[in-house]
């Protein structure tokens, strides 16, 4: 049985090629993205079982989706083909130094369309963990049934639930998004956050009291990502700062967040101390923040270990 489910919207992504601005980019890198997509290939890179649940249309992009999971050994039982809407998709630009602009094609997709019933093919009873983010109930009122449904289900069979706030301003507003992200933060043993969203959510500042509002609502880890800075871990209150990865050149800092909680998730599965399992996130938010797509530079388990040991210069 997998160790590790989760469910979302996976879309089609067409990244501008170079560092033009979207309104004038011309060439595109046609991939794949989607929070729960991306941490899901990031744990099956670095050896974990994992399934994966959504709804997709019945174009290329779905299909797309269906054969990557495949491809990378994600059970993928869970995933629909919805006829009745297309799969999303979105387009960004890609620039290490400019502010990056979003546009999503996304609205009323098949992703979208996911509804509690999807998430019976979904198997968690015998998973150790349950992995959702904060963008799924963002889509519809139907994902959002899901995504509480999903939690709850998860806390009575005694499987852990991991939960990335990861919030969409052009999903929904703040005073949308906020009871229900604190709402599933309740429900999960582990949180991991932006310092930014972090900061909102717990109404303060400071990483110690982000980190306690999330322990008051009962979570036992929460690690705070900072970017270049690295990220906080308070494990039980017990505190570790640690630090990234030096980088050679930011070429794509979107997806980092998710391919960080896949290795720190990684780290927690195979027993790690909560500081620990936060470098092996860190080193896999740097592998993809240097590297084009969200999904393309998410290391193997042999590739995290040389990015971790620092010893690889030139292999001849
Ligand atoms: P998000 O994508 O959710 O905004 P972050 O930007 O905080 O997430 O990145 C997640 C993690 O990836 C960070 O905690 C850090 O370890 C790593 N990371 C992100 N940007 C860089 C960078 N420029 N250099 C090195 N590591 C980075
Ligand atoms: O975290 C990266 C995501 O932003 C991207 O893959 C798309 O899931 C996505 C979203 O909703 O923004």
């Amino acid at each position: 049985p997998p160790e590790v489910v989760t469910f979302g919207e996976a879309m089609g992504l067409m990244l501008a090629d170079d560092g033009l601005p979207l309104r004038r980019a011309r060439r595109f890198h046609r991939t794949l993205a989607g929070a729960e997509l991306n941490t899901a290939v990031g744990l099956a890179r670095l050896g974990h079982r994992v399934a994966y649940a959504g709804r997709v249309g019945d174009d290329p992009f779905g299909e797309e989706v269906r054969a990557t999971l495949l491809a990378e050994g994600v059970d993928a039982a869970g995933l629909r083909v919805d006829p009745s809407a297309p799969t999303g998709l979105l387009t960004r630009d890609r620039d290490g130094h400019r502010r990056i602009r979003v546009v999503y094609h996304r609205a009323g997709a098949a992703g979208s369309r996911l509804a509690p019933e999807d998430l019976a093919a979904l198997p968690l009873a015998g998973a150790r963990l349950l992995h959702v983010t904060g963008i799924t109930p963002a889509l519809s009122e139907s994902a959002r049934a899901a995504t509480l449904a999903a939690v709850q289900a998860a806390r009575g069979a005694g499987v852990t639930v991991s939960f990335d706030p990861n919030h969409r301003a052009k999903l929904w507003s703040r005073e949308q998004a906020a009871p229900v992200l604190r709402e599933l933060a309740g429900f999960a043993e582990i949180v991991l956050t932006s310092e930014e969203e972090g900061a909102w959510l717990a109404s303060t500042l400071g990483l110690e009291r982000i980190a306690a509002y999330f322990h008051d609502l009962g979570a036992r880890i929460v690690v705070i990502k900072r970017g270049a800075d690295g990220a906080h871990v308070s494990d039980d209150g017990v505190a570790s700062d640690v630090s990234a990865l030096p980088v050679g050149a930011v070429v794509d800092p979107v997806g980092a967040g998710d391919a960080f909680d896949a290795g720190f998730l990684s780290g927690w599965l195979d027993g790690l101390p909560a500081a620990e399992a936060a470098r092996r996130g860190a080193a896999c938010g740097a592998a993809v923040v240097q590297v084009a797509g969200d999904l393309e530079g998410l290391p193997t388990r042999s590739e995290l270990e040389d990015l971790m040991s620092e010893t690889t210069e030139v292999d001849r």
